[in-house]
This record gives structure tokens, C-alpha cells and sequence, in this order.
């Protein structure tokens, strides 16, 4: 009910709704209406009361409404199953669990407002302030782990290309798998699988991407570091919208892939790479190394020219070097 209720203010935007109305059209009762406005407010809604006029909602870019989603959604296989909630810890975790419970399939796509236990890769954290969006898909294909190991650059490309149609700015990747504006991050993808090593049965991919806030808004470490599509394209986007169509991005992408491999689109990853060619630093578990990017092979591995040796390297965090 509470989405319909956040429609039908939606539908009138700028303008007031008197209670009653909105009881009439949602056939409760006018208290029950206020219960409802209550809650959404709560969760961050923001709605503005005032007596004898009715209900007004600012800020509907950040809105999300299931059924105008659902049916503005051209995609075959991802977010027929779509569940939005007001705050999780993480949309990941939610994912795993309803893995775990016997209750997930292909498809199905888990949003949240916030998130306050949002996931970064090995073990960092990801600022998922409202006004971003937060999600997580659940794929189950068929892929051998040395496969499924390059869906992270296949959605990283998808991505790319879903936000530069809201942008006159390029969109980049950082190998492997973080989205770039302008040399600041936009949006990261977190991959985690469960099932088998050899076959993993269940996939999680989590996206998440700065729509709507100022960088300032995040802990300085990461507002140095990080930008949002707001802030590059200097005004708010449509949060449904942007879903649509990293969706249907995504899908693309992962569909090619499944019938091609990565082969198919590797050049147009390398094209977007904003590192290729250039000095860096490449930080992993093991240590770093410095060396100019020379290639992306086809298994996904970043190659080093370190001068003395060529390396190819499964992971890490590059590091632009200065002057590059
Ligand atoms: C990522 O990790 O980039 C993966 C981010 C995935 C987030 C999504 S949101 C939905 C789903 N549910 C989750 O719990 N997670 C996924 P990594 O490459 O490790 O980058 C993490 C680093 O990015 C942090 O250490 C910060 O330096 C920086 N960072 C944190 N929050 C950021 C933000 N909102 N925007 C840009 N950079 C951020």
C-alpha cells in the first residue's frame, strides 16, 4: 500500500493531495493514510504536510516505484523478481539469504534505499548513503570458474555504457571492475558466488552506483576519491530510469557474453580502460608492482610491462601513477 500511496503523490508532482483524497483514491481509510505518510517519511520519503491543503512530495527522482518499473522493463531474464526495501545491511547478504532459503532465482533483483552495511571487495566497506542506487542480481549460469571470474569486467561494461547515455562526459573502468567519471569512481560491483568451486551454482552480482547525492555527503577519504552521476552531469536523475537501463545494459552484455565469451567484447572493455598504456602501480594481496599497462588478455588478467618481465595478474588495485 505504501507504494501506492507514493504513486499516486508521485502522479501530482508539485502539487497537494488532501488526505481524503488520497484515502478515496486508495479506498482506506484517512487515518490509515496518515499511518502510511507516516512511514514513508520515516524511511526518508520526503513529503511535506501542510493543513487544509494536503500532501506534496519532493525529491520523486529518488523514488522507485515497483509497478512503473515492472512495466517499463524490456529485459527476458533479469528483475522480473523485483524486492525494494527501505534499508537492508546489504543487498548482497539479503541475496545470499534468500539463496540459502531455497527462495532465489535467476533474476530476481534486491534493492535497497540504504544499505548500512554496504560491501566493498576483500572485506572494505561501501558508503550506500540514500540517494544512491543499491542492488543486487542473482544469476545462475552455467560457467566454469575461470568464466565467471570475468563477469565482474562484463558488468563493469555494461555499466559503463548503460550511465554514458545520461552523461556528455566519457565513462571509464578501472580494471577490474570499478566505473569511472572524470578520474573520480561512480559505481563498483561486488561478485560473490556460492555452490561449488568448479561449478558455482548461484551468483550474486551487487552493483552500486552514486546517483542522486553530493560526494561531500561521504566520509572524506572516500568523497576524495568518489563522485556521482548528479555531480558530473549537474542535475538529478530519474532513479528508476537509471535502473531500467543499467538492467537492460547488463543483460545485454551478460547474454553476449554467455554465447561468445569474452573475446566479443574485450576490445570494447580495453577501449574504455582508463589505465591502458599508462604507468601504474598495481597493489594485491602479495605485494605491488609497477610497469606500464600494456594489455587485458582474454582471461580477464591485467598484463605488466614491469621492464625486466611481462606479468599477468589475476587481481589487485591499480594505481595511476603521477604524471600518467
Ligand atoms: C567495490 O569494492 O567497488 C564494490 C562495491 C559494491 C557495492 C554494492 S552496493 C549493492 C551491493 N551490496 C553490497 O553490500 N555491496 C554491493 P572495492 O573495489 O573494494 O571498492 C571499495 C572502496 O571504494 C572503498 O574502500 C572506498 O575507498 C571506496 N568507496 C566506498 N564507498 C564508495 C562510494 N559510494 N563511491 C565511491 N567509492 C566508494
Amino acid at each position: 500500500m505504501r507504494q501506492r500511496v507514493l504513486g499516486e503523490l508521485c502522479r501530482n508532482p508539485g502539487e497537494y493531495l488532501s488526505g481524503k483524497e488520497l484515502a478515496e483514491k486508495l479506498g482506506i481509510s484517512r487515518v490509515a493514510v496518515w499511518k502510511h505518510i507516516e512511514n514513508l517519511k520515516s524511511e526518508g520519503y520526503v513529503i511535506v504536510g501542510v493543513s487544509g491543503k494536503g500532501y506534496r512530495i519532493e525529491e520523486t527522482y529518488n523514488v522507485l516505484l515497483l509497478e512503473r518499473l515492472s512495466s517499463d522493463l524490456s529485459t527476458a531474464r533479469l528483475g522480473w523478481n523485483l524486492q525494494l526495501f527501505p534499508e537492508l545491511d546489504s543487498t548482497n547478504e539479503m541475496a545470499k539469504k534468500l539463496i540459502i532459503e531455497g527462495q532465489a532465482t535467476e533474476g530476481t533483483v534486491i534493492i535497497s534505499r540504504q544499505q548500512s552495511r554496504g560491501k566493498g571487495r576483500r572485506g572494505r566497506s561501501w558508503q550506500s548513503p540514500r540517494g544512491g542506487l543499491w542492488f543486487s542480481v542473482i544469476l545462475r549460469p552455467e560457467l566454469a570458474l575461470q568464466e565467471v571470474v570475468l563477469l565482474p569486467l562484463v558488468f563493469a561494461l555494461a555499466i559503463s555504457r548503460a550511465l554514458e547515455s545520461f552523461l556528455s562526459a566519457g565513462v571509464q573502468i578501472k580494471w577490474p571492475n570499478d566505473v569511472y567519471i572524470n578520474g573520480k569512481k561512480v559505481a563498483g560491483i561486488l561478485l560473490e558466488l556460492s555452490g561449488e568451486l568448479e561449478q558455482a551454482d548461484y551468483l550474486v552480482a551487487g552493483i552500486g552506483i552514486n546517483v542522486n547525492f553530493d560526494r561531500t555527503s561521504l566520509p572524506e577519504g572516500v568523497a576524495n576519491i568518489a563522485t556521482s552521476l548528479a555531480e558530473e552531469s549537474g542535475n538529478y536523475h530519474q532513479m528508476d530510469e537509471i535502473l531500467l537501463r543499467v538492467l537492460q545494459s547488463i543483460e545485454g552484455y551478460y547474454c553476449k557474453f554467455l554465447e561468445n565469451g569474452f573475446e566479443d567484447i574485450r576490445k570494447e572493455y580495453k577501449s574504455r580502460c582508463l589505465h591502458l598504456g599508462k604507468m601504474i602501480r598495481l597493489d594485491t594481496p602479495r605485494g605491488s608492482l609497477e610497469g606500464i599497462n600494456v594489455d587485458i588478455d582474454e582471461q580477464g588478467n591485467l598484463i605488466i610491462d614491469a621492464g625486466d618481465r611481462i606479468e599477468h595478474l589475476t587481481t589487485g588495485d591499480v594505481a595511476l601513477l603521477d604524471g600518467e
